[in-house]
């Protein structure tokens, strides 16, 4: 498949060769290298980098000094120096001594997947909050590459442009670079109190939150704003929404929910980018509800949807109970509609349809409202009985000899955490 390129020549940007290696490893994971290397180029023009060519190799396995064969570099120097690149990024994670090898054989600064990704949340943190997170991944990923080479660490810390850790704070030694990571966990650890105290008070307050989830680039910055008339960014490139954004949502039946916005997901998300920004995912855990979107134009719709649902697993958000909005519909060709799971739960939209954007909070209504059910409790049963007071909203009480019936709306996030204690008790009247 061919990848589409733009060469944009502006003489501030950085001007990259990209480089996949395909090894016997990575064919075993299933995704498709191609599909990544779409995307890396994606990655790359949304950090700013213009793409100039692209360079592939299969090897069983990679080479443990430069990563692609000796003679690739050969290839890799020829195309750089043909095409006037400065810049070459490659679709794996590389060592650190990789890094070295390659960038002092090449004269060419040499940046990975992850680091380019770092790069791009680099560039797009404005809160406090997202400043610290992505500089202790930043950090993280720096400090195990560093070994005992310390004139390249500028270098290395440079990535895109003229952001990253920045070299001023890099030109220092690995111990400096463990206090800051230190200080940034201890600033880090506030952010996650005051969060949490947030949360306590919506919890209070008895909110329901409904967090719109997905693969980056999918449309959930635009469903919150066609949703709630929120003023929040929207671009056609990866990562545009980085802090989440919460909005009041009022439902066609008069109720309102809180709809929270969040960074997207991808395949292979850094490590260091998923520990550090926990404390921001976590905010899904707080839903009630999750509404998965998915660009369902994208060649790549299967995979993006399984990286999000392993994503939810890591956060332990899995369980809740989902919505799948497939997005984009306007955009898709017939092949590709028919090939979506259709049945309960799923829905195809498109944004900028209103009457889309009404199917959705009628099930989003639907959802949380739950069903109703009725418990037949024995009348000393009283732990049961305040059980479901506690968790659902009690519609009728009758008593019937030595038991007591309730009507009861529970949601379906109330009833897979307490049905099982009360699930004996369903009154099949
Ligand atoms: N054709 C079409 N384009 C859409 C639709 N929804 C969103 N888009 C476009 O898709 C692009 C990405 O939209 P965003 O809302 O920024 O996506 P996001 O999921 O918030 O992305 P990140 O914040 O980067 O994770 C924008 O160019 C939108 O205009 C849709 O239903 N149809
Ligand atoms: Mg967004």
């Amino acid at each position: 498949m061919a990848i589409t390129t733009h060469d944009t020549n502006t003489e501030l940007q950085d001007r990259a060769i990209l480089v996949s290696l395909v090894t016997d490893k990575i064919k075993r994971t299933g995704i498709d290298p191609e599909l990544s290397l779409q995307e890396l180029v994606q990655l790359a023009e949304t950090a700013g980098v213009a793409v100039l060519d692209v360079l592939r190799q299969n090897k069983e396995t990679p080479d443990s000094k430069w990563f692609i064969g000796k003679g690739k570099v050969e290839e890799l120097r020829m195309a750089a120096d043909g095409l006037g690149a400065n810049t070459a990024i490659f679709d794996q994670e590389l060592s650190g001594a990789q890094v070295r090898n390659l960038e002092e054989a090449l004269d060419l600064k040499i940046i990975d997947r992850t680091q380019l990704i770092l790069d791009i949340f680099a560039g797009r943190a404005k809160s406090r909050e997202g400043i610290i997170q992505v500089e202790l991944a930043q950090l993280s990923y720096l400090l195990p590459r560093l070994s005992g080479h310390g004139k390249n660490l500028s270098r290395l810390g440079g990535g895109i442009g003229t952001r990253g850790p920045g070299e001023s704070k890099l030109e220092t030694d690995r111990r400096h670079i463990r206090d800051r990571i230190t200080e940034l966990k201890r600033q880090l650890d506030e952010v996650v109190k005051t969060r949490e105290l947030h949360r306590e008070r919506r919890r209070k307050s008895g909110a329901v939150q409904v967090a719109l989830v997905g693969y980056t680039n999918a449309g959930k910055s635009t469903l919150l704003k066609q949703l709630t008339d929120a003023d929040v960014y929207i671009e056609n490139q990866l990562f545009a929404t980085l802090d989440p954004t919460s909005r009041v949502l009022a439902l066609p039946g008069g109720k309102d929910v809180v709809l929270t916005d969040t960074v997207g997901f991808i395949q292979n998300l850094p490590h260091d980018l998923v520990a550090s920004f926990r404390a921001t995912l976590e905010e899904v855990n707080e839903a009630n509800l999750v509404l998965h979107v998915v660009d369902a134009s994208s060649p790549m719709r299967e995979e993006q949807m399984e990286v999000v649902q392993s994503i939810l697993q890591d956060l332990g958000a899995a369980g809740k109970p989902q919505i799948t909005l497939f997005n984009k519909s306007d955009i898709c060709d017939s092949g590709q509609l028919e090939m979506l799971p259709t049945g309960e739960g799923y829905l195809k939209i498109s944004a900028f349809n209103p009457e889309d954007l009404t199917r959705v909070t009628e099930l989003i209504e639907d959802e949380l409202a739950g069903d109703t059910l009725t418990f037949r409790i024995p009348a000393d049963r009283g732990d049961l009985s305040s059980l479901l007071y506690r968790v659902g909203e009690v519609l009728e009480q009758n008593v019937d000899e030595n038991d007591v019936l309730y009507t009861v709306r529970l949601n379906k996030e109330d009833y897979l955490k307490w049905g099982y204690m009360v699930a004996d008790f369903v009154d099949p009247q």
